[in-house]
């Protein structure tokens, strides 16, 4: 059975790759083993650029000696602490700062570990405080065709990635979705917002609101900016429309911010960069810089008050994880924080955002381009799919591209850039001239 690379010194067999074609990469590894600010090295030893900040969570760069100390100094000081009904200071730390840099009102923070238990803690919060409310009928979740809310069970039936779903059988069963709003006839080649697509938010009260009735409805999920999927920026007016239907109909709107938390659109979330106030905001990858895994749950106080009613000695919501809030996640998250903070991080992308975008769509007119796509420092280019045999050609570019040593991440045709936001000009030129060449090559 022994999949043995020799070069590498080490089995390849035991390791079920998640999200991977474990038998097409085994035969021919790809594989990092150190990393430093903008670089990876490879197993080869190759200096491969990240064009991908890991899997969008690196946004200060790699190691940053900051953060290294600090994750450093916490395992020589607390390793482990529970935080069930005890405590120690790093979630309260940590939650403190990430209160400080979101939205108003967002005054609470619960903690998971990943992106799929934010979104899991999300939706049982929405379904627990209409509860509290004395509006138990609230239990439908609305999510959105091309969604992705990571692979636990609640968030692949919110999610709309059909990959993901469709042989797992047993979703959630009260689900509804909205369509997606990508649409090449009407948004190919738009710069940051599309003009056109807010009215696809009135499906919400045109369909939605009346099939199920409102008060049958507990919340809303959405990505800001649809990440997984390839790249869907709102349409202009688009999240505002969903925020006003939400608020008129008394249901939750829940931003999914796991990938646009943390500065990728140049603000600390996206809820700040688009105006629109959510009611809880799902995060995860930045907020430790990508070290140590963490995520969790933004809460506006209404909702945190609605579980604080009952007696003191009680418990007030019977979930959360043993890692909720672990010593060497809040250690990461503070410094991460701090750096973030110390660096002006979050500005500097959206300084640089404008020259990202330029660059981004001089590959316009190149082989089989049919959309460019982006926003903050996000930026997707979709190839035309190659006839019955779909996605073919945007792994031919993705592994293209790391062979001359630059990292895009490939959905389907579709590649992704979402640099670290200290990325410079000459890095931005390195990663669209080597995509440009790969995709002439998989012309
Ligand atoms: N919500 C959103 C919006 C995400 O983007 C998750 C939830 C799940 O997070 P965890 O930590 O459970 O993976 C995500 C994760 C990619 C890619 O290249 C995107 C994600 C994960 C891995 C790869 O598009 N997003
Ligand atoms: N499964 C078993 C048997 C457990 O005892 C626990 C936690 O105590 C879990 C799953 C959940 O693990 P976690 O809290 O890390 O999500």
């Amino acid at each position: 059975m022994g999949n043995i690379d020799t070069s590498l010194g080490f089995d390849l067999e035991a390791f079920w790759m998640p999200f991977s074609a474990n038998r097409q990469f085994k035969s021919a590894p790809r594989m990092l083993v150190a990393a430093e600010g903008m670089h990876y090295t490879s197993h080869d030893g190759r200096s491969i650029l990240d064009g991908t900040a890991g899997l969008w969570c690196v946004n200060a760069g790699h190691r940053p000696p900051k953060l290294v100390e600090a994750l450093k100094k916490q395992i020589d000081t607390l390793d482990f602490a529970p935080t069930f009904q005890m405590g120690h200071p790093g979630p309260f730390i940590a939650a403190q700062k990430i209160v400080e840099i979101a939205p108003p009102g967002f005054d609470h923070v619960f903690f998971g570990n990943s992106g799929a238990e934010a979104v899991e803690s999300a939706l049982k919060i929405a379904l627990a405080y209409h509860r509290a409310k004395g509006e138990g009928s609230r239990t439908l979740l609305v999510g959105r065709e091309r969604g992705y809310h990571g692979t636990g069970f609640a968030g692949i039936s919110v999610g709309g990635m059909v990959n993901n779903r469709k042989v797992f059988g047993n979703l959630l069963p009260r689900v509804d979705h909205l369509r997606h709003t990508w649409d090449l006839e009407h948004q190919a080649f738009s710069r940051g917002q599309p003009e056109w697509g807010a009215h696809l938010a009135d499906e919400l009260e045109q369909r939605i609101v009346p099939l199920h009735d409102a008060s049958n409805i507990a919340a809303v999920i959405v990505e800001p900016v649809a990440g997984s999927t390839g790249g869907l920026i709102p349409p202009k007016g688009y999240l505002q429309r969903l925020r006003e239907i939400c608020t008129k109909h008394g249901i939750l709107l829940i931003f999914d911010e796991v990938i646009t938390g943390f500065g990728r659109l140049g603000t600390p979330f996206a809820a700040q960069y688009f105006g629109v106030e959510p009611d809880l905001i799902c995060f995860a990858k930045g907020v430790t810089n990508g070290t140590i895994p963490m995520g969790g749950v933004l809460v506006k106080k209404p909702i945190f008050d609605a579980f604080m009613s009952g007696p003191e000695p009680a418990i007030e919501l019977f979930h959360g994880y043993t890692y909720s809030g672990h010593p060497m996640a809040s250690a990461a998250a503070i410094a991460s924080l701090d750096l973030y903070n110390e660096q002006k991080l979050f500005a500097r992308a959206a300084e640089i955002a404008p020259y990202f975008e330029a660059a981004m769509h001089s590959l316009k007119g190149f082989p089989n381009v049919i959309d460019i796509r982006n926003i903050g420092l996000i930026g997707i280019v979709e190839l035309a799919p190659r006839a019955g045999k779909p996605g073919t050609r945007g792994y031919e570019t993705f592994v293209d591209c790391f062979r001359s040593g630059v990292l895009v991440r490939p959905a389907g045709d579709t590649l992704a850039f979402s640099p670290p936001l200290v990325v410079e000009k000459p890095h931005i030129d390195r990663m669209v001239e080597t995509l440009g060449a790969a995709i002439e090559r998989a012309a």
